[in-house]
């Protein structure tokens, strides 16, 4: 038998390390792969998708896991980017700040994904956005409408409209329904981001409107019994309740306002915005009124195939999250189509992809199910269509539905 010499032996082992380092660095994600047949096939372009799969926060996140897979299919069958497909690579961030931190370097580092959409919650971004940005990752925020999100960085935008120009739609809404309203009652999740946030916004807009603020009262999203903030309010005969808060929290503190024999009018903010309320409030939630950033009646041609897609599905109609989410992987599709027809993406090594990908999202214009949007230099949303639904439940409390106000 031949023997290698110790030279050769070492010689081959240090080619082989050589080739290893040399392929895992810097790898462009769709490298030229064969399949079983011996063809030569463009492997898919990876995008991340950091949202919560698991946890409380998965009542807002699942939504966000529907749009997304929907848009896989929906751009793929119409020849991905150029010819190419992409792939979703889903990371859970649960619902607090560390897995969102642990799901976005995963993406980053293990998936070697070309951007993200993620995370869920305003607070979870304000923690993990600043790792893609320093990593030049962009990152489209699909649900993070605190003040702020756009500036945490260069490679940050949004597809989710922030609180300021959502929440106040709502109120204008209530004032149409009871233009009586006087004393109004705003209830925030103080250990929430987004809900301090939003709470700004809604106190703001009261203000504005000239109503009497009589009451600010705090809770945690962790919280179940709101039985001493609620009394409180009640005490001082609110004619509409604001809630700033995520579903679960939400759900129970309108439940138990409705049991203690609350009458008047009740708005929840963006973490209220979900059919995953409606099992925690049962016929308690009929009536809130809910701004929205989406509406399912949209006419343009692509929210029409978003819909149905979604309702051929899930046998009821698009919620605000799904289409947000859809709305995140478009703009990466339609982003990376326009750059490969500049330069072949699979030409450029990830670094560089990543950098002209985030400018080339923040140049584009896009006509979504959110109607047409673009972004300003520093990441922000550019829409203009908004809207306010309505709760209404059947009478057995089992099965309801967002009903859109005109
Ligand atoms: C935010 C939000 C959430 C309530 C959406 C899921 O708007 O955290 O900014």
């Amino acid at each position: 038998m031949f023997k290698k010499s110790i030279f050769t032996q070492i010689l081959t082992s240090f080619i082989t390390f050589a080739l290893v380092v040399a392929c895992s660095q810097n790898k462009a994600p769709n490298t030229t792969t064969s399949n079983n047949a011996g063809n030569t096939s463009t492997a898919a372009i990876p995008i991340g998708i950091a949202v919560a799969q698991t946890s409380n926060v998965s009542l807002l996140g699942q939504e966000q896991v529907i749009g997304a897979k929907i848009a896989e299919t929906f751009f793929n069958d119409k020849g991905g980017v150029n010819g190419t497909p992409i792939k979703l690579v889903f990371q859970d961030t649960a619902g607090d700040e560390q897995g969102a931190i642990n799901a976005f370097n995963t993406l980053i580092t293990q998936d070697k994904v070309v951007g993200i959409v993620g995370p869920t919650l305003s607070q979870q971004a304000f923690a993990a956005d600043p790792i893609a940005d320093r990593a030049k990752v962009p990152v489209l925020a699909p649900s993070n409408t605190a003040k702020n999100i756009p500036q945490i960085g260069d490679y940050i935008a949004r597809v989710s409209a922030p609180v300021a120009v959502v929440a106040p739609n709502a109120v204008q809404a209530a004032l149409k329904i009871n233009p009586q309203i006087k004393k109004v009652a705003v209830f925030f999740a103080q250990n929430d981001a987004f809900s301090k946030s939003e709470t700004e916004t809604f106190q703001q807009t009261v203000k504005d409107q000239k109503l009497d603020l009589v009451t600010v009262q705090k809770f945690q999203t962790t919280d179940t019994d709101f039985q001493s903030q609620a009394t409180n309010a009640m005490n001082l005969n609110p004619d509409l309740i604001i809630i700033s808060g995520l579903a679960a929290d939400g759900g129970n503190l309108v439940k138990q306002l409705r049991e203690l024999g609350y009458k008047g009018l009740i708005i929840g903010g963006n973490g209220l915005n979900t059919s995953n309320l409606l099992p925690v409030c049962k016929a308690q939630c009929d009536g809130v009124l809910i701004a929205q950033a989406y509406s399912p009646e949209l006419p343009d041609e692509i929210n029409t195939a978003f819909r149905e897609a979604y309702k051929a599905q899930n046998k009821k109609e698009p919620p605000q999250f799904s289409a947000q989410a859809f709305t995140g992987v478009q703009v990466f599709v339609e982003s990376l189509k326009a750059l490969d027809t500049q330069t072949k993406v699979n030409t450029l090594p990830l670094d560089q992809l990543r950098t002209q990908l985030n400018q080339q999202i923040l140049a584009g214009t896009y006509k979504t199910p959110l109607g047409d949007i673009a972004f300003d230099p520093e990441g922000e949303i550019k829409q203009s269509q908004f809207y306010v639904a309505q709760i209404k439940m059947d009478a057995d409390g089992t099965n309801g539905k967002f009903t859109f106000l005109k």
